[in-house]
Parts: C-alpha cells; sequence; structure tokens
C-alpha cells in the first residue's frame, strides 16, 4: 500500500474551533491530505476574543514530536503560536534534522483582535533560531512590519522588507496584504521566491466579520499542497484561492468574528 500524504502543525489549540491547530487541521481534511498536530499551547477563546492562555510544558511539546517522528512519513509542516523563547528553542532542537520535509513557519504574533501570542522578547529568538530553517515564512502586513523593522508606506518598502527577511535566512517570503481598512478593494500580497522571482497575488477584498483563522488556513493549505508535489509558486497560488473562497462563502458560526468556511470546494464561483 502507498502511504498516503502526512502532513503537520506544530500550533496552538483555539477552543472556539476557528483558528490555530484546529483550522490547520481543518485545512488538511479539506486539502486531501492527512494531518497531525503537536499543540504549543491552548488558548480559551470564542468569537468575541481570546480571555485565557496556557502554553503546553516544553518536555510534552518535546514528547509530542518525538512521537510523531518515531512513527510517521510526514511531507511537510507548518508552526504557529510558539508563545516564547523557550518553545521557540523547544520547536527548533526538535526540528533541526529536518524529520518533516518542507517547513512553513508562519510567524504569528498577535490576533487580528488585539491578543498576543508571541511575546515581543521572542522575536528574536524566532529570527535567530527557527527563520534559518524555514522553506518559506507567511508573515501578514502587521507581523511584516515587526519583524523587517520598515514601516511598509508603499509597495518599494513591502518589496525591501520581503529582501530584508529573506536575508535572514528562510527561503521563500510571502508578505501578506493589509486589510484592516474598509476602503480597500484588493489584499494583495507579495511573494519572493528562493530562485529571486518575484509576483504580486491579489484577490478582492471580501467585508466581513468572519475572518478568524485566515492566515492558518493559508499556510496550511501551503503545506498541504507542497506534500502533494506542488511547486511552492502554485501551492501559494492555491492557498490564496482557498483562503479567499472560505472567506467570501462565510457560514454562520459564533455571534462576533466567526470562522472562515472550510467546506469551500474548489470550483465554487
Ligand atoms: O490566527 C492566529 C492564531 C493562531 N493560533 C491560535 C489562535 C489564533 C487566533 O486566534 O488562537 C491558537
Amino acid at each position: 500500500m502507498n502511504e498516503f500524504t502526512q502532513v503537520l502543525t506544530i500550533a496552538g489549540s483555539d477552543s472556539d474551533g476557528s483558528a490555530g491547530a484546529q483550522a490547520d487541521l481543518k485545512t488538511f481534511m479539506a486539502r486531501g491530505v492527512y494531518g497531525m498536530s503537536v499543540f504549543t499551547a491552548a488558548v480559551a477563546g470564542n468569537s468575541y476574543g481570546i480571555h485565557d492562555s496556557v502554553n503546553m510544558p516544553v518536555s510534552f511539546i518535546e514528547n509530542q514530536i518525538k512521537d510523531i517522528k518515531d512513527d510517521f512519513k510526514v511531507s511537510a509542516f507548518k508552526t504557529g503560536m510558539l508563545s516564547d523563547s523557550e518553545i521557540i528553542h523547544t520547536v527548533t532542537e526538535a526540528i533541526k534534522d529536518k524529520p518533516f520535509g518542507y517547513f512553513i513557519l508562519d510567524p504569528v504574533i498577535i490576533t487580528k483582535h488585539g491578543a498576543m501570542l508571541l511575546e515581543t522578547e521572542a522575536y528574536q529568538t524566532l529570527i535567530d533560531e527557527l527563520f534559518p530553517l524555514a522553506d518559506l515564512i507567511t508573515p501578514n502586513f502587521y507581523e511584516a512590519k515587526k519583524l523587517s523593522g520598515l514601516e511598509l508606506e508603499n509597495k518599494e518598502e513591502i518589496i525591501k522588507a520581503a529582501h530584508k527577511l529573506r536575508k535572514l535566512g528562510p527561503k521563500n517570503i510571502m508578505i501578506k496584504g493589509e486589510h484592516s481598512d474598509d476602503s480597500i478593494d484588493e489584499v494583495e500580497d507579495y511573494v519572493l521566491l528562493e530562485d529571486g522571482q518575484s509576483f504580486w497575488i491579489s484577490e478582492p477584498f471580501v467585508k466581513t466579520e468572519h475572518i478568524n483563522g485566515t492566515g492558518d488556513t493559508l499556510s496550511s493549505c501551503i503545506v498541504a499542497e507542497l506534500a502533494k508535489g506542488q511547486s511552492m509558486e502554485d501551492a501559494i497560488k492555491t492557498a490564496k484561492t482557498f483562503t479567499y473562497n472560505a472567506i467570501k462563502h462565510e457560514i454562520a458560526v459564533g455571534h462576533k468574528y466567526g470562522p472562515i468556511n472550510h467546506f469551500v470546494k474548489d470550483d465554487i464561483q
């Protein structure tokens, strides 16, 4: 029997199922790959926001990763919420022998509604330890500003930030476009590939409050598509379309900032 395509997320649990590891696992299922999850932390939250969180003990994070290494053939994986320097260091040590194929690093810093998911003093640890191992990083506009130290006021600065971030080690960079302001028509992301090629990728801005888990879904869809054999460029394009469709075809769940729709099909318009 051929091995079924297997992927992994190393991320936080979000109790309402909209973001974090739950969004990743739903995306893996939707994209037809077998998903596994190592929990780094767990947050108590609902569509109004996050109200509590705990970090997993680092020995437990190590044991979860060890159990996956000991048994499974993982073709691609991602990291999401890593909370602090100790967890980043633990994950780095556990994956530095590259046991799980392609590595997509989603540098989760803060939620759209202001909850901090990474301590400020851990930014440098993320850059020093994990960036050099990443095949792709997918910062949103805010995270790209923090990590590059640039204001990103125009396209030239976004391009400059991508080049600056690539010098820190990740092979490919995707800086996701700004969408904090309702007057925006298109959400435009910038991608800088390993071979130096670059492109802008855009989809219409969808005016909805149901956007929890958007970044998690995008990066886990890239993981799934790389694991199935797509090129980095194609995986990014597929993930952008899937995520846009999941935002556009919203589902009524929760009373405020709800989840996106992981049930959406590729052929839907
Ligand atoms: O979407 C970012 C994110 C990542 N990980 C966890 C989260 C969130 C946002 O709520 O809860 C665990």
